[in-house]
């Protein structure tokens, strides 16, 4: 490999940081992000969530209807992209939704590929990319010449477009930044990824970084191997480079985690919320295709069936948060686990038990907790996920002694290194059924024992790690070296 493929160092000490992302559900990521934006003396360009009449009128942050993922940001920091609601439908339930979700999560038979969609996702990363810009240059105004270039942290597949047309912008407007990109789902193997018709503007729209990161090593290998493949860049597998346009790209595996002590401290004042005499197996998804809950429920019934000194003494507790309901295919998902759920509990029910409780619906985050804290065991059983936050909360909140087991599919990034947890093919339904029957079965000693490592890894590797990983990664951090936690 010639010495063009280098990896260089980039020596920040000040930082501005641009953040942009589409989604409208706060959760711990932008809990993490937001602060590190604000000491940066950064902007948030999102979407607000709701399309407003007047889009030139940014939402005061105490109007309710306001679900911008900016909680903490003063409203002056944030930038709202307002786009046509024909074209964001276009846009997010079409393009990104229906094509890259199930495309990336490697279901290309679900995946529609339309012209039209994609020039409106085409449309809406112009207009990410045009207020960045924007923002850009408003933190420029305000930057001394020896600070480092401003930091732009784009974030997963509904924004990889707009990561060259930012670094194209910046140059013509003379503006100086460094830009990074996350995906927050599976980045496919070359054999699928090759079914995107536009697959070349793609990955031209994510190389436009000067970084670009991963939840797994995977991940990582399949974006190079495409990039090899479709631009015939030429890479450095080892050192995990790609270079494009004269330019060298990093990719990096930076796998995500969760706010592990608010998880703890969640656990620990949660009044108990399951009242049962029964062992819990929970399951807790968003009502999603990729999140095997079919698979699930059927491992479930052959465990009852293999496995009958189960009955009335174990019930499976499964909630599907409602998501993207317009969605055909997800009204039929929901039609098929009503009807799974009515015939495995009719199977089975007897006049004091029930095997399966099903709520479909959100709960608050408290009962959350007290369901990981209370639960012996943990289904989290994905036929494909990029990470799966949900493995990782359940082993925070398991502060009970002895502990529940844990159990997950290789088919989630979490499954890649949670090693102690018991690991479960989700296709395979006989053999799932009795990983389902071990956890419930396990010696107390082996439960902590596995407990045990996975908490201490989930607690150092937080989500607060993640962030200066990812920062670090990028030549940069926030904060001195020395420096332990972030806000
Ligand atoms: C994408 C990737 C990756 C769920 N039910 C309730 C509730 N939740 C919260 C959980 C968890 C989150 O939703 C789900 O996170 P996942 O990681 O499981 O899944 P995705 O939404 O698909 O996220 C995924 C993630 O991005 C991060 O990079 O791990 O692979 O697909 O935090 O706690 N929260 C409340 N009530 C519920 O009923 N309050």
């Amino acid at each position: 490999m010639s010495p063009f493929l280098r990896e260089v160092e980039i020596p920040w000490r000040e930082h501005i940081v641009v953040m942009i992302r589409v989604d409208r559900d706060p959760g711990g990521l932008v809990t993490a992000v937001a602060p590190v934006v604000v000491r940066g003396g950064g902007y948030w360009v999102g979407w607000p969530g709701i399309h407003l009449e007047n889009p030139d009128e940014l939402i005061p942050e105490s109007d309710p209807a306001d679900r911008t993922p900016t909680a903490g940001l003063r409203s002056d920091k944030v930038r709202a992209v307002h786009v046509d609601p024909k074209v964001f439908d276009s846009y997010y339930n079409g393009c990104c939704n229906n094509t890259f979700w199930p495309l990336f999560h490697s279901m290309p038979d679900r995946a529609s590929f339309s012209a039209e969609h994609w020039k409106n996702y085409y449309t809406v990363n112009k207009e990410f990319a045009q207020k960045t810009l924007s923002a850009l240059a408003e933190v420029s105004k305000d930057q001394s010449p020896e600070a480092g270039p401003p930091l732009v942290w784009v974030h997963d597949y509904h924004l990889m477009l707009a990561s060259n047309w930012i670094r194209q912008g910046a140059e013509e407007m003379n503006l100086r930044c460094k830009l990074g990109f996350f995906l927050h789902i599976p980045f496919p193997p070359w054999d699928i990824f090759r079914l995107f018709p536009w697959s070349d503007e793609v990955l031209q729209g994510m190389l436009g970084c000067d970084m670009v990161g991963f939840h797994i090593q995977d991940y990582c290998l399949n974006f190079v191997d495409c990039c090899q493949r479709r631009l015939g860049c030429r890479v450095d597998r080892k050192n995990m480079l790609v270079e494009h346009g004269g330019r060298t790209v990093r990719v990096r595996p930076l796998p995500i985690g969760i706010p592990f002590d608010r998880f703890v401290l969640l656990a620990q004042s949660a009044p108990k919320v399951i009242s049962s005499s029964t062992k819990i197996v929970l399951g807790v998804d968003r009502l999603d295709y990729t999140k095997g809950l079919v698979h699930r429920l059927k491992a479930f019934e052959m465990l009852l069936e293999k496995h009958p000194e189960h009955l009335e003494k174990v019930t499976l507790l499964q909630i599907c948060v409602p998501s993207r309901t317009d969605v055909k295919e997800y009204q039929e998902l929901k039609e098929e686990m009503d009807q799974l759920v009515g015939r495995i509990n009719g199977r089975f029910t007897t006049p004091n038990w029930s095997p399966i409780r099903y709520i479909y619906g959100c709960v608050s985050q408290d009962e959350l907790a007290a369901f990981y804290r209370d639960a012996a065991v943990a289904l989290v059983t994905p036929l494909r996920d990029g990470m799966n936050l949900v493995a990782k909360e359940f082993v925070a909140c398991q502060i009970n002694e002895p502990p529940g087991v844990l159990i997950v599919s290789p088919f989630a990034g979490a499954g890649e290194m949670m090693h102690e947890a018991l690991i479960c093919n989700p296709y395979e339904i006989g053999a799932a059924a009795e990983v389902i029957h071990r956890a419930l079965t396990m010696p107390e000693d082996e439960r902590q024992l596995r407990m045990n490592y996975l908490r201490r890894r989930e607690k150092i590797n937080d989500v607060n790690f993640w962030m200066r990983s990812f920062l670090k990664a990028m030549g940069s951090l926030i904060y001195e070296d020395g420096e332990e936690t972030l806000p």
